[in-house]
C-alpha cells in the first residue's frame, strides 16, 4: 500500500481505498455482478429510505426506472444530515456516500441499520458501482446536491435552491463495466416493492417504469401489514379462518408481527424475515413459531376432548398443512448462518417468539372455539393421511429394495450412471417419446413419456401422490424421493427436462409438472436441476439453404428480414408451422431440441418463490376470477395456457 506524507490524508487513503476494493470485488459487497447485483444496488437505497421510515419520519418512497436505466429513488423522511463533519472536513451526506460503513456511524439509534447477509453494505457500495451519481437532498430550508462519478466525488454538496419540504432523492447508473447487464427487471422490482410494503405497515412504496414506450406503475400501501400479506398470499384459496390471525408486538426486545391463515390447501406455506430480509433457510424465530403451534393447538385439543389421551400427539407437519403465514422479527445483532447466510441464529429470538405466539393463539383459540374446531379437524385428518402416506411409500421402498429394475417401464434409460453429466427428457405424449427415444443419444440421454391426464398436485395430499400412475414414474425416475424425504444427493440426472409442445395442452402438462416440482421437490429446482425444452415453432426451408429454426415469433419475423437483405422473398420460402413435438421426426427432434450443441434449454429458477406460491396456486386452485385476471395481464407470455 502506498504510503503518502501527510497524516491528515490517512482518512482519505482509506476511502480510496474502500472505493477500489468494492470495485475489484464488487461480489463480495453485492453478491453478484448478474442482474441480481444490479438489483441489490437499488434495494440498497430503497432501504436507507425504508429506515427513515422505520425511524417514523417517511412516509413515501417513490422508485422510477428512467430511460437508458437510470434509477431514481426519492423519500420524504427528513434529509440526510448535511453538516460538515468536524475530522473529515466534509458533509454527513458525502462521508455516507463515499466512505465504506459510515452509514453506521451516523446512523446512531435511528433504528435497526443492521447488515444480515449481503444487506446494509450501504450507499458507499452503490456510488462506488455506479457510473455516476446524484444526490438532492431538501433539508433546513434549502435544496443541496452532490455528485460523484465511480465512487469519487466530483461535486461537493452545494446548495442549489430553496425548499421548505424535507427528502432526499438519488439518482444513479449502474457501471456498465462491472455489471453483466444493466437492464433491471420490472417485475423483480415490483414484487420486492409490494413485499416491503407489506413489511412496512402504512408505507407507501411507488414504482414506475418510464423506458419503454408502455408506462408500468405500481403503487402499494396497506394498513393491515402483514395480514395484508397473508390475504394476497391467500387470494385464489378457500379459508379456513375468515380473518388471518394477527400477532404484533412491536415493544419488545425483538420486535415482532406475525399473521396467518389456514386454507383447504395441502402445503405449507411460511415465510419468514429478519429486518425485512426474507429468511429462506428460517432459523430460530421460525423454530419458535413452529413449536408454539404444536404446542398450543395440542393442548387445546387434549383439554376439549378433540384428542383423547390415548391418541398421542399431532405432529408438528399436520398442525401446518394448509398454513399461510408470514413472520416478522426486528433483531439488533442478528446472526445469519446457514448456506446463504439466510437462516437466523441467534437463540433467544425462539423463546421470545414461541412464549408470544403460545400465549396469543390460546387466547385466540379459546375465543374462536369454531374456528379451532375446524382447524384441527384438517389437522387430524392430516395426521390420517400422513399415516396413509408412510404405508405408500413403505411400498414403494419395498418394491425398490426387492426388485432391481424397479425403473418405470416407460422409461428409456441412458447408459451412462454419472448423474452430472445424465438427463432425462420428461415428454408429453407417445408419439413424440418415440421421436425423443430414437433421436436422442442414449449415453446420456433417458426418456420418460408422460400421458393422459396428469394429476393436479394443488388437489391432493401426499398419499395420492405415491400412488399415482402419472407422477409414479417421475419419482423413481429422479431417484431421490418426495416431500421431507427428497434427497438430492440422490438424484439420477443432473438435469430434469420437460419437454412439451407449445400449445394448450403442453402448457398445461409443464405447468403441473412445475408444481409438482414445487411443491415436492423444491430443492430440484432451487438446485436448478429444472430445464424447459424448447422446441421450435416454425421450419423454413428452400432449396439451396440449410433449414432454418425459429422458436419464437420474434425470430421468425427478424429472420424473414435478414432473408429479405439477401434478396429472398417470404414466398419463396416453404414455411412449416410446428403444432407438435410429435410432427418432428426423430432426426428433426434431436437438431432442433436436444442436441445440447445447438439446443435451446430454459432453466426454471426460484428468483422469488413468494411468488411462484401464489402463481402456483392461482393457475392449479378453483377460483376463476384470478386465473383469467393473470392470463389477461400475461396474456402476451402465455398465449397458450389452459383456462
Ligand atoms: C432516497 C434514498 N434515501 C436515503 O438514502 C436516505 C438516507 C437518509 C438518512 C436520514 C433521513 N433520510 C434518509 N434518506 C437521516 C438519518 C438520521 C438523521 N437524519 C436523517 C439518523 O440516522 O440519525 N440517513 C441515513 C444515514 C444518514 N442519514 C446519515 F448517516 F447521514 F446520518
Amino acid at each position: 500500500m502506498e504510503k503518502f506524507e501527510h497524516e491528515y490524508n490517512a482518512e482519505q487513503i482509506q476511502v480510496l481505498d474502500g472505493i477500489e476494493h468494492v470495485r475489484k470485488r464488487p461480489g463480495m459487497y453485492i453478491g453478484s455482478v448478474s442482474i441480481r447485483g444490479l438489483h441489490h444496488l437499488v434495494y440498497e437505497i430503497v432501504d436507507n429510505a425504508v429506515d427513515e421510515a422505520l425511524a417514523g419520519y417517511c412516509t413515501k418512497i417513490k422508485v422510477e426506472i428512467e430511460p437508458g436505466n437510470i434509477i431514481c429513488v426519492e423519500d420524504n423522511g427528513r434529509g440526510i444530515p448535511i453538516d460538515i463533519h468536524k475530522k473529515t472536513k466534509i458533509s454527513a451526506a458525502e462521508t455516507v456516500y463515499t466512505q465504506l460503513n459510515a452509514g453506521g456511524k451516523f446512523g446512531g439509534d435511528s433504528g435497526y441499520k443492521v447488515s444480515g447477509g449481503l444487506h446494509g453494505v450501504g450507499a458507499s457500495v452503490v456510488n462506488a458501482l455506479s457510473n455516476w451519481t446524484e444526490v438532492t437532498i431538501k433539508r433546513d430550508g434549502g435544496i443541496h446536491q452532490m455528485k460523484f462519478e465511480k465512487g469519487k466525488t466530483v461535486q461537493s454538496l452545494q446548495r442549489i435552491g430553496d425548499s421548505s419540504e424535507t427528502g432526499t432523492k438519488v439518482r444513479f447508473l449502474a457501471d456498465d463495466t462491472i455489471f453483466e447487464t444493466l437492464e433491471y427487471d420490472y417485475e423483480t422490482l415490483e414484487n420486492r416493492f409490494r413485499e416491503m410494503a407489506f413489511l412496512t405497515k402504512g408505507l407507501y412504496i411507488s414504482i414506475e417504469d418510464k423506458r419503454g414506450e408502455e408506462l408500468k406503475k405500481a403503487e402499494f400501501c396497506y394498513e393491515g401489514g402483514l395480514n395484508s400479506f397473508v390475504e394476497y398470499l391467500n387470494e385464489s384459496k378457500e379459508k379456513i379462518n375468515p380473518k388471518p390471525i394477527y400477532i404484533e408486538k412491536v415493544d419488545g426486545e425483538v420486535p415482532v408481527e406475525i399473521a396467518f391463515q389456514y386454507t383447504s390447501s395441502y402445503s405449507e406455506n411460511i415465510y419468514s424475515f429478519v429486518n425485512n430480509i426474507n429468511t429462506i433457510e428460517g432459523g430460530t424465530h421460525l423454530e419458535g413459531f413452529k413449536r408454539a403451534l404444536t404446542k398450543t393447538f395440542n393442548d387445546y385439543a387434549k383439554s376439549h376432548n378433540i384428542l383423547k389421551e390415548k391418541d398421542g400427539n399431532l405432529q408438528g407437519e399436520d398442525i401446518r398443512e394448509g398454513i399461510t403465514a408470514v413472520i416478522s422479527v426486528k433483531v439488533r445483532e442478528p446472526q445469519f448462518e446457514g448456506q446463504t447466510k439466510t437462516k437466523l441464529g441467534n437463540s433467544n429470538v425462539g423463546g421470545i417468539v414461541q412464549s408470544l405466539v403460545n400465549e396469543a393463539l390460546a387466547t385466540y383459540l379459546e375465543e374462536n372455539p369454531n374456528i379451532a374446531k375446524a382447524i384441527l379437524e384438517k389437522c387430524v385428518s392430516a395426521s390420517r393421511a400422513r399415516e396413509a402416506a408412510r404405508k405408500a411409500r413403505e411400498l414403494v421402498r419395498r418394491k425398490t429394495s426387492l426388485e432391481t429394475t424397479t425403473l418405470p417401464g416407460k422409461l428409456a434409460d441412458c447408459s451412462s450412471k454419472k448423474a452430472e453429466e445424465c438427463e432425462v427428457y420428461i415428454v408429453e405424449g407417445d408419439s413424440a417419446g418415440g421421436s425423443a427415444k430414437q433421436g436422442r443419444d442414449r449415453r446420456y440421454q433417458a426418456i420418460l413419456p408422460l400421458w393422459g391426464k396428469m394429476l393436479n398436485v394443488e388437489k391432493a395430499r401426499a398419499d395420492k401422490i405415491y400412488g399415482n400412475d402419472k407422477l409414479n414414474p417421475v419419482i423413481v425416475a429422479v431417484g431421490a424421493g418426495i416431500g421431507a424425504d427428497f434427497d438430492i444427493t440422490k438424484i439420477r440426472y443432473g438435469k430434469v427436462i420437460i419437454m412439451a409442445d407449445a400449445d394448450v395442452d403442453g402448457a398445461h402438462i409443464r405447468t403441473l409438472l412445475l408444481t409438482f416440482f414445487f411443491r415436492y421437490m423444491r430443492p430440484l429446482i432451487e438446485n436448478g436441476n429444472v430445464f424447459l425444452a424448447q422446441p421450435p415453432l416454425y421450419k423454413l426451408s428452400k432449396k439451396g439453404i440449410d433449414d432454418i429454426y425459429c422458436y419464437t415469433d420474434e425470430e421468425l419475423n427478424k429472420t424473414y428480414e435478414e432473408l429479405g437483405k439477401k434478396g429472398i422473398s417470404i414466398d419463396q420460402l416453404s414455411i412449416q408451422r410446428y403444432k407438435g413435438l410429435g410432427e418432428m421426426n426423430p432426426e428433426q427432434l434431436w437438431e432442433t431440441t436436444m442436441d445440447p450443441e445447438r439446443r435451446i434449454l430454459v432453466r426454471v429458477t426460484l428468483e422469488d418463490a413468494i411468488k411462484a406460491d401464489s402463481t402456483f396456486s392461482m393457475l392449479m386452485g378453483d377460483e376463476v376470477e384470478p386465473r383469467r385476471k393473470f392470463i389477461e395481464e400475461n396474456a402476451k407470455y402465455v398465449v397458450n395456457l389452459d383456462v
